[in-house]
């Protein structure tokens, strides 16, 4: 098992590039196609990766392991199997590991935080997340790691697609520039406890996103759903059309992420279909996107990088989740019902 960390090469607290030891860029090289596999919040983070590593020209599926393990899957010819885990002991993931074996895969590899786990003794190569210890049940740091570890990752795949070096500059600059952003996202907790409060007397809430941001909608979601038990779902802005339009009306909350992309136009016409039906929108938006919308709450992101900005946009949304279930009085650190590994 080789085990690195991923800070890349860091000088004067810089990060100056991705580098991986010549195990995993021997992996990596070969990997004609990765297959991911990861369950809750982890399974989000690979659903993220995908978007990126097939901008970098790779294929990918990705797929929960509760699932895939009892799958006769169809493996490609020259696949990476790569699992995703903050504590490295969820049985699923370990299961699906396990079972690959004879599948034909190339090599297994993964993004974990945990050194000592199972999932760590078990992957021909894994990277360390290294996000310190998870108290809370409902992985947050974990995520935001998990995401830039696969963007490291995403660099080193992209380099054997004929990245420039100018272009893998400007990846790695976004990257060192992350913890200045996520610093001023921070400052925004007050007035997302004021955005909270109008979410501790609802049963549903909504969250909406295209591209990578439709990942980190659900993760929105899902960190609602665990830590304040408010029924949160995440669709595919494009899909509201497709039924989730039938739920929206003036007690429904829809929350959106609003980064300056190529898709903003069509999710803000979205979010207008959401407006006529009475839907209450609480965003976060870039300072550049222009609202034309009647009514709504909104709070502004300045100078976010677009290869970043999924991880940067998920903060506000965990703080979301953080306030309501305060505000709630529910457990933030041992919601009812869950466990920190899922072991069986
Ligand atoms: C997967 C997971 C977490 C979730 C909870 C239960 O764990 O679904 O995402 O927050 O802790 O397990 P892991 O494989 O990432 O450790």
């Amino acid at each position: 098992v080789i085990s690195e960390t991923l800070e890349g090469r860091i000088h004067n607290g810089r990060l100056l590039e991705a580098s991986f030891g010549h195990e995993t860029t021997a992996l990596l090289d070969k990997a004609k196609h990765v297959q991911i596999i990861a369950c809750g919040t982890s399974y989000h983070a690979g659903l993220v990766a995908k978007y990126w590593f097939e901008e970098a020209g790779i294929s990918c599926n990705v797929e929960v392991a509760s699932e895939y393990r009892y799958r006769k899957a169809v493996v490609p010819q020259g696949s990476l199997l790569m699992t995703i885990s903050q504590s490295g002991e969820t049985a699923d993931t370990l299961a699906a590991l396990k079972g690959s074996r004879s599948q034909g895969y190339i090599g297994s590899l993964t993004v974990c935080n945990v050194p000592e786990s199972s999932l760590v003794r078990e992957s021909d190569v894994s990277l360390m997340t290294r996000a310190g210890t998870e108290i809370g049940v409902a992985s947050t740091k974990a995520f935001t790691t998990q995401l830039v570890a696969l963007r490291l990752l995403t660099i080193a795949l992209a380099r054997r697609n004929g990245l420039t070096s100018e272009q893998e500059e400007v990846m790695v600059n976004e990257l060192d520039a992350l913890p200045r952003q996520v610093e001023v996202v921070l400052q925004l907790a007050d007035e997302i406890q004021m955005m909270a409060g109008d979410f501790s007397d609802k049963q549903n809430a909504l969250f909406l996103g295209r591209g990578p941001f439709y990942p980190v909608a659900m993760e929105g979601a899902l960190k609602l759903k665990e830590i304040s038990y408010i029924h949160a779902e995440a669709y595919p802005a494009g899909e509201l059309k497709h039924g989730p339009l039938a739920l929206v009306d003036e007690s429904m909350p829809v929350v959106c992420a609003l980064p300056d992309d190529p898709l903003l136009e069509k999710v803000l016409s979205n979010l207008q279909e959401v407006r006529a039906r009475g839907g209450e929108l609480f965003l976060f938006s870039d300072h550049k996107v222009e609202i034309d919308l009647d009514r709504y709450q909104n709070l502004m992101l300045s100078d976010i990088y677009p290869g970043t900005a999924p991880i940067v946009y998920s903060i506000p949304l965990q703080l979301l989740a953080y306030h309501v279930a305060l505000i709630k009085g529910t457990d933030v650190d041992q919601p009812r019902n869950l466990a920190k590994s899922v072991t069986v």
